[in-house]
């Protein structure tokens, strides 16, 4: 790395889970974030002290219009932390400015707007990245790559589960409020975990139940998908579920396959069951970063395990994993869940093609 330019990067969307990008973003080497940029003049000022940057814009076309172009002070790549609504603005502006892009979940929020911006991406040369970090908690990225190796043969079965009680809504008020909310905001990573364990699915069912009367969207949802190659899989996730040991944010995850069956456990063990009887157990604990704090070290791990991988793709000129066109079909996934459960059906759902 060593004589290598560093990667210049414009932070967008300065709130609750920006604070995580920014503490990864800091602790990796070759990059630095050199502007930030928030409507809310407040958070910037927040951020400002917090991270110690001097260049913080309240309007994104401005910070773009003084980073970029010929004898600017130059900008490789933007970080969009904002919610949903403001990616259809962002995206096509930061695209027009040339500029590599990463973009949080749920993107684009429709599958209408996502194909735009990301042909848009790719009309204007710029790389799109969608910051789904899920699948690379240490715990759940130790069960892909055990699957891929072929350690249980071919997979028939799956179970990802996510359960828990703990208060989301209290750092982010607006899920309380949104009228799709936990397939939106949590099961699109679940769903996505299930495309890096068994690959696209064919058709799905689902339903949903809202037990939380305080909130306006469906708090539990139980899904059963049909994948290409055969594996059938249940993605189930409730934040309403009391439990007195709250695995807040652990997905837990059963593979039966024709050699052998997997068992992530919620004490971080993974469990390698062979065909012959006998079980190897592997400790896939987080190694969380030193700014980490529980409960959300799986998550905070898989920030910097996430833009590691990005910044690393980017010097070896590789895609990321969840590039646009394959988060396209996560994003599908959440779609055709809705519509399921709206008409009590098995949906088939769309795939991206250009
Ligand atoms: P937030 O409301 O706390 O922060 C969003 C910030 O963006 C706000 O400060 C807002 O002022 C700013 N903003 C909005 N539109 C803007 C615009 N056009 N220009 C400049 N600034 C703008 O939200 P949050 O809880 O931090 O969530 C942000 C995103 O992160 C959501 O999409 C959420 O789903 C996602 N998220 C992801 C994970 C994960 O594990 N990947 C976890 C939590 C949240
Ligand atoms: O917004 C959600 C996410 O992406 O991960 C967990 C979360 O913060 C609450 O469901």
């Amino acid at each position: 790395m060593a004589g290598e330019r560093i990667v210049k990067g414009a932070l967008i969307g300065c709130g609750f889970f920006a604070e995580n990008q920014m503490r990864a973003w800091q602790e990796l080497e070759g990059v630095s974030i050199v502007a930030l940029c928030d409507r809310d003049p407040r958070r910037l000022a927040h951020f400002q002290a917090l991270f110690g940057i001097e260049d913080t814009f309240t309007d994104a076309e401005t910070m773009f219009a003084a980073l970029t172009g010929s004898g600017n002070r130059g900008l490789d790549f933007v970080d969009i932390a904002t919610t949903t609504q403001a990616h259809a603005a962002l995206v096509p502006l930061a695209a027009r400015h040339g500029v590599d892009i990463i973009c949080q979940k749920p993107f684009a929020g429709s599958l209408a707007m996502a194909r735009r911006l990301i042909v848009q991406c790719a009309e204007n040369g710029v790389s799109l990245s969608i910051h789904e970090n899920f699948r690379w908690q240490r715990a759940v990225r130790q069960t892909i790559e055990v699957l891929r190796a072929g350690r249980i043969g071919r997979p028939f079965f799956g179970r990802i589960s996510y359960r828990s009680g703990f208060d989301v809504y209290k750092a982010q008020p607006y899920l309380a409020r949104v009228e799709r909310f936990i397939i939106e905001d949590l099961g699109i990573h679940v769903l996505d975990i299930a495309r890096a364990l068994f690959g696209e699915v064919e058709r799905l069912s689902c339903e949903t139940a809202r037990v939380n009367p305080g909130i306006n969207g469906e708090d539990v949802a139980t899904l059963m998908l049909h994948h290409d190659d055969g594996v059938t899989a249940v993605v189930d996730c409730s934040y309403a579920t009391r439990l007195a040991d709250d695995p807040f944010p652990q997905s837990l995850i059963e593979i039966d396959g024709d050699n052998g069956s997997l068992r992530l456990r919620q004490d971080f063990e993974l469990e390698i069951h062979g065909a012959e009887g006998g079980c190897d157990r592997r400790d896939v604990r987080p190694e969380p970063p030193a700014w980490s704090e529980a409960p959300w070290w799986p998550i905070q791990e898989s920030v910097l395990a996430f833009q590691a991988d990005w910044l690393e793709a980017r010097r070896h000129g590789r895609a990321v994993e969840t590039h646009g066109e394959d988060n396209f079909n996560t994003l599908a996934l959440v779609e055709a869940a809705y519509r399921a459960a709206a008409a009590h059906q098995s949906v088939v759902p769309a795939r991206w093609s250009r």
